[in-house]
């Protein structure tokens, strides 16, 4: 069986083809993109046998995903074919600053998924169940299913990571705060931007966020180009620095993040180091229009990890 299961919607991207703003486009690039693919991806460039757990339409871009999906080294074997409902796509206006999406994914094939996506035999053993603050708001079954995955524990003994992923455009700050903070709270790995926390929850600062989510037993706090700080719920915080890197389009580079991040838990690194492996991941994603990049290489990567303190950023 896989040792990450990640779970969530991906759905077709297009983007202008000359990086025109979307009004004047006229000619469109198409892609893959969904923020637990591309954790899943991520983490299979890393060496990780991973396993996405999904729905697409049986369609020519379900098609798509799961061609992508799978040539990024993903097992796709447990994604349900739905001949009754499309796969979901969005637009992508990219800036180097707040790229703009633009959703087409309402009553899509993934947010037909329900909490029965988990109970597959071929899942069993799994160390990891990564999942997403995205889920909880594409329909009441999909919620129903990420309720079951943190609470129910369908996986045994995996640890569970979630990242909040606040999309405002799917559901304001208002709506989501309760719901997203309850989940994330039952979560044993809690992934979030230092940036939704205070959109969602006033949390001005790392610590503030961990008083909110006081039950998981790691809480990771992202500041963008700042840093990342991670919050034991025993233990000392350890806030690493970001790396300087140029940006080309920041959609992903959160995803990618967490490949790193979680890649390094699941291989016994401490914090400091998985913090590193993230920034590291992140870098790569920021610096490509897709949302995935080629991952380093792991011996590129552990020599990184390796560096002393005064040669990191
Ligand atoms: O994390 C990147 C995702 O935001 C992008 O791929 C699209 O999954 C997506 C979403 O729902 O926003």
């Amino acid at each position: 069986g896989p040792e990450v299961v990640a779970v969530g919607e991906t759905m077709v991207v297009m983007s202008p083809a000359d990086a025109a703003p979307l009004d004047r486009a006229d000619r469109l690039r198409l892609g893959v993109g969904g923020a637990e693919s591309n954790l899943a991806i991520g983490l299979a460039g890393l060496g990780h046998r991973v396993a996405w757990v999904s729905r697409v339409g049986d369609d020519p871009f379900g098609r798509m995903v799961l061609r992508e999906v799978a040539g990024g080294g993903v097992d796709v074997g447990s994604v349900a074919l739905d001949p009754h409902a499309p796969t979901g796509v969005y637009f992508k206006d990219p800036r180097p600053e707040a790229t703009g999406v633009h959703y087409y994914r309402a009553g899509s094939a993934a947010s037909r998924l329900g909490p029965g996506a988990l109970d597959d035999p071929r899942l069993a053993g799994a160390r990891l169940l990564h999942l997403s603050g995205i889920t909880p708001v594409l329909s009441e079954s999909c919620r129903a299913l990420v309720a079951h995955a943190v609470d129910d524990r369908p996986l045994g003994d995996a640890l569970v990571s979630f990242d909040v992923n606040h999309r405002p455009r799917l559901w304001s700050a208002d709506r989501a705060a309760d719901v997203l903070r309850d989940l994330a709270d039952r979560a044993d790995i809690v992934l979030v931007g230092l940036d939704e926390a205070e959109r969602l929850w006033g949390a001005a600062d790392p610590q503030a966020v961990r008083r909110l989510l006081p039950r998981p037993a790691t809480v990771v706090v992202k500041d963008g180009a700042v840093g990342a700080t991670a919050l034991p719920r025993t233990g000392p915080a350890v806030f690493v620095p970001a790396l300087r890197a140029p940006v080309v389009e920041p959609v992903g580079a959160g995803d990618a993040f967490a490949a790193g991040y979680l890649s390094a838990v699941l291989r016994g690194l401490d914090q400091a180091a998985a913090l590193r492996c993230g920034h590291v991941v992140a870098v790569r994603a920021l610096a490509v229009p897709g949302d995935c990049a080629p991952p380093p290489r792991r011996r590129d990567l552990d020599g990184v990890v390796a560096l002393p303190a005064d040669r990191w950023a």
